[in-house]
């Protein structure tokens, strides 16, 4: 399949998707909203892949939504055509993902970082949700996850004032998983990936499910559904190899059944 603003490569079990439109640093258009969608959905059905890192260049991760396009839209067209909504497939991917951030990663940049299990920064990363200077709110997502992620009264300083924050302030807060050098980016956050492509697929949808399911459920309930999902994982044949494998010190080599 070949694409015009997505590269798409696989790294042994591991889909690198990686942004390309450098002339609008990676803004984000409807037609890269759908070829990466469409290749997202790919990687979700392939057997060989365990895990899918998403990137931009050394300048930008994503600049926000493409302002040219939507900057005529009509309230009519904006709502019943629903342009972000095609946006919802990267959090609905059941597969881990991981972001990869160099440069700027704004607006619906940083919301589609966000969207990702977590975040890998270089030192180069900038983040922010800059919507309100040209009169508008985050809406993929932003005032939610960036809140949850770090707090009100950052999430409201960045909402509010449109400000950028760079990759150690994000670490800080609890935006980002780990910072690493620009140079060292892909590497790292490939090696990320083949590190949980390694795993039992079901052990790693089930963590995924249960992680994100603290953001929607209360503790009582969070807890005893990460319990059933626990022993839902003795019915796997993988459950039985990695201990067996540890009992018998030696490497598992997980099925994914
Ligand atoms: N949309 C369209 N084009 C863009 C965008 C963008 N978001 N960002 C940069 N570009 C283009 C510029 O227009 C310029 O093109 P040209 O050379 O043709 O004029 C080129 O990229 C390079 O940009 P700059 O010359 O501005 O580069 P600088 O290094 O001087 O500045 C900045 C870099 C600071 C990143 C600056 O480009 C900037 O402020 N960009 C806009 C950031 C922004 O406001 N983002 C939020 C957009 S709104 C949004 O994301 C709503 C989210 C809703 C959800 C959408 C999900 C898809």
């Amino acid at each position: 399949m070949s694409y015009e603003t997505i590269e798409v490569e696989t790294h042994d079990r591991v889909g690198l998707i990686r942004l390309n439109r450098p002339q609008a640093l990676n803004a984000l258009n409807a037609l890269l909203i759908s070829e990466v969608d469409c290749a997202l959905t790919g990687f979700e059905k392939d057997d060989g892949i365990g895990c899918v890192v998403v990137t931009g260049s050394e300048k930008a991760f994503a600049a926000g939504a493409d302002i040219k396009e939507m900057k005529d839209k009509s309230f009519s067209e904006a709502f019943l055509g629903d342009f972000i909504g095609r946006w919802d497939t990267v959090a609905r991917v059941r597969k881990p993902i991981v972001a990869a951030v160099a440069g700027f990663a704004l607006g619906g940049g940083c919301e589609l970082a966000m969207m990702c299990d977590f975040i890998i920064a270089a030192d180069t990363a900038q983040f922010g949700q800059p919507e309100i200077k040209i009169g508008v709110i985050p809406g993929a997502g932003g005032t939610q996850r960036l809140t949850r992620a770090v707090g009100k009264a950052k999430a409201m300083d960045l909402v509010l004032t449109g400000r950028m924050m760079g990759a150690e302030e994000a670490e800080r807060a609890g935006l980002v998983a780990r910072v690493v050098p620009a140079a060292d980016l892909v590497a790292e956050a490939l090696k990320a990936g083949a590190a949980i492509a390694a795993m039992s697929l079901p052990a790693a949808l089930m963590a995924k499910e249960a992680v994100n399911a603290a953001f929607e459920t209360t503790l009582i309930e969070g807890v005893r559904y990460e319990r059933r999902l626990f022993y839902s994982l003795f019915a796997t044949e993988d459950q039985k190899e990695g201990m067996a494998a540890f009992v018998e010190k030696r490497k598992p080599a997980f099925r994914n059944r």
